[in-house]
């Protein structure tokens, strides 16, 4: 795994600052914290963590190649429609069994807290995937200031629901119950490999790869890790997940990567590395936990996955 630190943002050079001051500084700083550490686009990177042939993919796939239903179902759909979605203000709603819930501006959440780069491999349950260079910043970090209490097993998190501005929430076609909601048990959220992106390739997160904020948990299917989040939810229950709800026997509230257990309709035992072509197929095994099993394997001690998938 590779995890780079960051030297602190003073938080008191931010509380002066007006809140769209605050946002572009939060974001204007780890920019410059990514540049100044010579960790730009063309920069020597460490390798710790990823495979010898575990190359960056490229930024234009990782931008115009998404995931986002809330902007349509095409992969090209959400890099076409995202730009309709206004990020600031962003307002995050904090509920549950923790002692500090309320509303909260996304500046007050994030202030304080730096953002590190983390390069992690991504693999959609679709059977793609891709390596993206994320700037994110650890989520145990952002949980732990709601002070959950001893009652919250799982934590939720859900989307925005602007049908005005998200194409996809409009579609009369869509089978999803709108906002799209995940979770994951408290002990998940908090290891250190579990972060909440909010930039990528040293820039601010794009608004088709979930702006302002984004959960990234890279053991696991791509769709666990939802996008532009306005809710944290601190349960004692295991929520039911939106795959989920819309088909439990093909996606479950785990998901971990798994090449031993199939998707009726894939087979999860390799799968096409971006870019990838007919000419070209890019085809790789896959690991198990996504090939982050040495760091999150004690998590399902124990477990059955083939159950608990
Ligand atoms: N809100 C929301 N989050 C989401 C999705 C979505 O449709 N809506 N798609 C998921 C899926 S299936 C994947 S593979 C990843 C894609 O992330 P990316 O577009 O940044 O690669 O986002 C996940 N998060
Ligand atoms: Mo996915």
């Amino acid at each position: 795994m590779l995890i780079r630190k960051k030297t602190d943002i003073a938080s008191s050079e931010i509380t002066s600052e007006s809140v769209y001051k605050q946002r572009r500084r939060f974001l204007g700083q780890s920019t410059a914290l990514i540049a100044g550490a010579g960790l730009g686009l063309n920069a020597p990177r460490s390798r710790a963590g990823l495979q010898e042939d575990d190359d960056i993919t490229p930024e234009r796939i990782v931008t115009q190649y998404n995931n986002f239903y809330e902007f349509g179902t095409d992969k090209s759909d959400p890099y076409a429609n995202a730009g309709a979605l206004t990020t600031d203000p962003w307002t995050v709603a904090v509920s549950g069994e923790a002692k500090k819930t309320g509303e909260f501006a996304f500046e007050d959440i994030v202030k304080g807290l730096t953002p590190e780069e983390r390069i992690y491999r991504f693999r959609c349950v679709e059977a793609w995937s891709m390596v993206v260079p994320w700037m994110g910043i650890p989520l145990k970090n952002i949980l732990q200031q709601f002070e959950p209490t001893g009652d919250a097993k799982y934590v939720v998190f859900k989307t925005l629901y602007r049908p005005e501005e998200m194409v996809g929430q409009r579609s009369f076609f869509s089978s999803i119950d709108w906002p799209y909601v995940e979770g994951l048990r408290m002990d998940e959220a908090y290891h250190p490999l579990s972060i909440m992106a909010v930039g990528l390739y040293g820039k601010e997160l794009p608004n088709q790869n979930g702006a302002p904020w984004r959960l990234m948990v890279p053991w696991k299917y791509g769709f666990k890790s939802i996008k532009s989040i306005v809710s944290i939810h601190f349960s004692k229950r295991q929520p039911v997940n939106t795959w989920q709800a819309l088909a439990a026997h093909e996606y479950g509230f785990y998901a971990n990567v798994n090449p031993a257990v199939d998707h009726p309709r894939w087979s999860q035992a390799s799968e096409r590395r971006l870019p990838s072509s007919i000419f070209d197929p890019n085809r790789r095994p896959t690991l198990p936990f996504n090939g982050y099993a040495e760091e999150v394997a004690d998590l399902y001690r124990g477990m059955d996955l083939r159950k608990f998938y």
